[in-house]
């Protein structure tokens, strides 16, 4: 008996090993059953070595490159947030208003359901959702997953102080970490705001829609923020504010590979550039080098030379067109129930469903950008 046990454990520790998400469902119902506020989940606790990865991939590519999920350490998620307060980022004051005006239609719509917020940041709009649903009577559960730490911990002070009744579980983690357990949070709403969805590039949408479609249960929901064209001056100046926020935001990704990575990067000798590519209908933002320098991956003990003149792109941010956002994301086997604007149109909130797999029609082909 204590034979098979002991087989079975060594079993179950090396199916772990080898693929460590595997497991991860049965630690998150542990640690949520023990009370947990926060949940680390895999390929987050060797993220020096992930960072180093990733930044060795953007730098041997040609044109550079670097992930903008690195973004984020605590300084970056605590100069986003900087950011989002700019006169000229519209983006984040015109979807809180949205929501503040449709929170309650939203609830009704979707019933008392768990809320699972993707890259929640400081979770400070979706206050807005967690007062619609606390108001309807319920307690509710809200499991906000984000690869960064201190955002997660900001969020949670800000949430237990503002509500009472509301269950809060984060996953310390990627997007796709939270994938394998939405099985066992359903009914639920799975939340992306912000527009963040714009930061993937095309093939990244495509797979993120794809893995949400196969782990998200037919009749769930997704609530999906997306900024919209619009005029480029504008679009221009919410990533160019006057005060320099999201200069220092492009700046932080060099000073965190001096601070992480072992690295001597000159900081005063970059240029944060942001600008609208007209046929891919994006914001790129570029890291211009005004000098010659390296850039060393200790963790690798590797070194890249990024010669004067070079651009590194840090962040695409694209932007949506609703018609035929609408129709790609029906090709991806999701229902649009309800979309909300504001007066000029600027920014769109997608209420979503799972579309039950039978009566899926594939009406256009994938096509996003
Ligand atoms: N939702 C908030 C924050 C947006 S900033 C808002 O609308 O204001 C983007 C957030 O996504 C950051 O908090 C960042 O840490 C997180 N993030 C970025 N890439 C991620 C990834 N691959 N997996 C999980 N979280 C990610
Ligand atoms: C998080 N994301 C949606 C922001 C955006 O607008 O693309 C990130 C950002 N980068 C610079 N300013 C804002």
């Amino acid at each position: 008996m204590e034979e098979t046990l002991l087989r079975l454990a060594v079993r179950r520790l090396s199916l772990y090993l080898a693929n460590p998400m595997s497991d991860f469902p049965t630690r998150f119902r542990d640690a949520v059953g023990s009370g947990a506020v926060l949940v680390q989940a895999p390929g987050t606790s060797d993220s020096r070595l992930a960072f180093a990865r990733s930044v060795a991939a953007g730098l041997s590519d040609e044109p550079k490159w670097l992930h903008c999920r690195f973004l984020y350490d605590a300084e970056g998620s605590r100069l986003f947030e900087g950011i989002t307060d700019q006169p000229e980022y519209y983006p984040t004051r015109t979807e809180a208003a949205v929501l503040a005006e449709h929170a309650a239609e939203i609830r009704e719509l979707t019933g008392p359901v768990t809320l699972v917020e993707l890259g929640s940041g400081y979770s400070v709009k979706t206050e807005h959702l967690l007062s619609a649903y606390s108001n309807a009577g319920s307690n509710v559960r809200y499991v906000p997953v984000d690869v960064s730490d201190s955002a997660l911990r900001a969020a949670n002070r800000s949430i237990s102080e503002n509500f009472e009744d509301v269950q809060f579980i984060g996953i310390n983690g990627t997007y796709g970490s939270a994938f394998p357990i939405l099985r066992q949070l359903s009914p639920q709403m799975v939340i992306f705001l912000g527009s963040t969805i714009g930061n993937f590039n095309p093939a990244e949408m495509t797979t993120f829609w794809r893995s949400v479609a196969d782990h998200l249960p037919a009749g769930d929901h997704f609530l999906l923020g997306v900024d919209l064209v619009k005029d480029v001056d504008v679009l221009e100046a919410a990533y160019n504010d006057a005060a320099g926020v999201t200069a220092s935001f492009t700046k932080n990704y060099f000073a965190r590979i001096n601070r992480e990575l072992g690295s001597d990067v000159d900081i005063e000798g970059i240029e944060h550039i942001a600008v609208w590519n007209p046929e891919l209908e994006r914001i790129e933002i570029y890291a211009h080098f005004h000098s010659a320098q390296e850039i060393h991956v200790e963790p690798l003990d590797r070194t890249f030379r990024v010669a004067a003149g070079d651009s590194i792109l840090i962040e695409i941010s694209h932007k949506f067109r609703l018609p035929k956002l609408e129709n790609e994301l029906r090709t991806f086997g999701f229902d649009v129930s309800r979309v909300f604007t504001d007066d000029k149109n600027w920014f769109a909130v997608l209420l979503l469903q799972r579309a039950d797999d039978a009566m899926l029609r594939v009406t256009h082909p994938l096509s996003i950008q």
